[in-house]
């Protein structure tokens, strides 16, 4: 199968877009997220940074977003936070209005998952989760070759379950979640720092950062215990910074071997969300 089209991935952060040439990212533009943006506005940003590498109506087209996105193709922020206007937002229907037929949406790191286990980190794996830390903690799961999905689009979300480390509100309205003591937003808040990326270049053995890898490791023995994971692919601009995906694995160690998968960083770094969102629009079951 050649893997060749179009992506976007919005994120928390960032919103990114690549044209994709047999699997590879051969150009890539993104922009800052605008949180408070509502769909048409959204759409808006994805034409023009698509438009900017050449994308023309009907060609093949993955959309990864951050946020649920249920069975008919509506798109709900879990964290209202983060996508602050993004309430079932017909972004299926709306991709196809706007891009045409060869439109898919997905989840973020659902699509990462896939992309990573088709052609990266989990490669061969039997049980396989993927982990971003970025600005939330998101993840995806492949049990037996198949991407774990569920018809309200919340299937995956292991950044909105309980955390021994978390003790605020989530924007989940969970309590305790370990998104809200692991992720990027968390890490910032806690260093008193604009962003989780200052806080990592003034000091990277900040305890805020130890705190959310020790967070990722309890959630990722957790899983194990769940899911009997074989291999874990550590995501996100947090996930993939220097440092931390050790830290990780120091917290991790001090847990019994049989709650230890093997542990790596994702293979396609930053660019599993576009590619894994490409390659589902190809193989969508
Ligand atoms: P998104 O959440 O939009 O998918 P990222 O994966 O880039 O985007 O994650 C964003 C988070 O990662 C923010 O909290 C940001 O401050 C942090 N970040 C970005 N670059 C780095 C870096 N080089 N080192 C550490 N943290 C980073
Ligand atoms: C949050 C949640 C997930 C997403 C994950 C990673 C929202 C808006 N986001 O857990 O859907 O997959 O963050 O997203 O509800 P990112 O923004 O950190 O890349």
């Amino acid at each position: 199968m050649t893997i060749d089209g179009f992506a976007v991935d919005l994120g928390g952060t960032k919103i990114a877009a690549a044209r994709v040439e047999q699997g590879v990212v051969v150009g890539r533009v993104q922009r800052v997220t605008d949180g408070a943006a509502d769909l048409p506005v959204q759409l808006d940003t994805m034409e023009l940074l698509l438009a900017e590498l050449g994308f023309q109506h009907g060609e093949r087209l993955g959309v990864a977003v951050a946020g649920r996105v249920d069975r008919d193709g509506n798109w709900h922020a879990v964290n209202t936070a983060t996508l602050r206007a993004i309430v079932a937002a017909p972004l299926g229907t709306a991709l196809k209005a706007r891009f045409g037929e060869g439109s898919l949406a997905i989840n973020d790191a659902a699509a990462a998952a896939f992309a990573e286990y088709r052609l990266g980190a989990g490669r061969g794996s039997y049980n396989f989760a993927y982990v971003t830390v970025s600005t939330g903690v998101g993840g995806g799961l492949v049990l037996n070759g198949r991407l774990v999905d569920s018809g309200n689009g919340l299937a995956g979300h292991i950044g909105f379950t309980s955390s021994p480390f978390g003790k605020s509100l989530c924007g989940s309205r969970r309590m305790g979640t370990v998104e809200s003591v692991a992720g990027g937003r968390a890490i910032a808040a806690a260093a008193g720092l604009p962003d989780a990326k200052a806080v990592f270049e003034n000091d990277p053995e900040h305890p805020a950062i130890r705190t959310s890898a020790q967070a990722v490791a309890r959630l990722i023995a957790d899983l194990t215990a769940i899911l009997g994971l074989d291999r874990v692919a550590v995501g996100g601009s947090i996930g993939l910074a220097p440092g931390y995906l050790d830290k990780i694995s120091e917290a991790l160690a001090t847990e019994p071997e049989l709650f230890c998968p093997m542990l790596t960083g994702a293979e396609l770094g930053n660019d599993s969300g576009l590619v894994g969102a490409l390659l589902r629009s190809l193989n969508p079951a």
